[in-house]
């Protein structure tokens, strides 16, 4: 008899830095999991209606998701201490440090939602970003397109509403509190490392190795302004992601 063990299902969108704090916990674990990627509008009634039970319908909806059987893990911090629960040892939360990963990640959450405006704001200068997915489309599919693409970031925009009076920069600057000049928040790499370097990818993204964009995409995710003033969190960033990114 032939055993088919069904691997965990992680619902994301691979080029969003909330997905990628939950792949890079279950990469750095090891867990396998196979991945479903997830659009906005479209794979969403469904998606709701597979997750209901743990998501209540007044909830937002949010990817990353990961299913495995009858447990379901509705953001990424969940998804991350799961991987933790599976994996091997005890490395990404140390006990008793949990707390406070925990505040970093509010943190990290505070700061993405207020740059995630930032780069919708930035897809309406550059149209360009709109087009580039949709360049093979023949005239008329990429007409609709287009539209679709235009409600899709109407209904994001309503959706992560950023009228709390918080700032970017102050934000930035509890990170560079936190980082403090050393390699890693704790004594080593945790998950601490991996939440609080994500909103960076909304500043200036990691190379293409690690996540894939597209030219134009780059570019709405770019600030040049603020990547100058906190080069010493970039420079960070990209030691992290060389030494710990374990690639799929
Ligand atoms: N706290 C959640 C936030 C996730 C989140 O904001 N996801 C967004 C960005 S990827 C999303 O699902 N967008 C698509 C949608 O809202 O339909 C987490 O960390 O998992």
């Amino acid at each position: 008899m032939v055993l088919f063990m069904s691997l965990p299902e992680l619902y994301c969108i691979d080029y969003s830095p909330w997905s990628e704090k939950a792949k890079w916990a279950l990469d750095f674990h090891n867990i396998k999991y196979r991945k479903i990627p997830y659009s906005p509008l479209m794979a969403a009634p469904a998606l709701k209606f597979k997750v209901r039970k743990k998501v209540r319908l007044r909830n937002k909806l949010t990817v990353p998701i990961l299913i495995d059987g009858n447990d379901i893990y509705a953001d990424s911090f969940d998804v991350a201490r799961y991987s933790e629960r599976s994996g091997q040892s005890e490395q990404l939360f140390p006990a008793p440090h949990v707390e406070r990963i925990k505040k970093l990640d509010g943190l990290s959450e505070r700061l993405l939602n207020l740059l995630r405006a930032e780069v919708f704001a930035r897809m309406e200068e550059i149209p360009e970003a709109k087009l580039e997915k949709l360049a093979k489309m023949p005239d008329n599919a990429r007409r609709v397109s287009l539209m679709i693409f235009d409600v899709i970031v109407k209904y994001l925009v309503r959706k992560y509403p950023t009228d709390n009076g918080e700032s970017i920069r102050l934000l930035l600057e509890d990170i560079r509190g936190e980082v403090n000049d050393r390699p890693y928040i704790l004594d080593s790499f945790s998950y601490a490392d991996i939440t609080l370097a994500q909103p960076l990818q909304f500043i200036s993204p990691v190379k293409d190795e690690y996540v894939k964009l597209g030219k134009f995409q780059r570019k709405t995710m770019e600030d040049n302004e603020l990547a100058d003033e906190f080069s010493d969190l970039l420079a960070w960033r990209d030691k992290l992601y060389e030494i710990h990114r374990r690639q799929k």
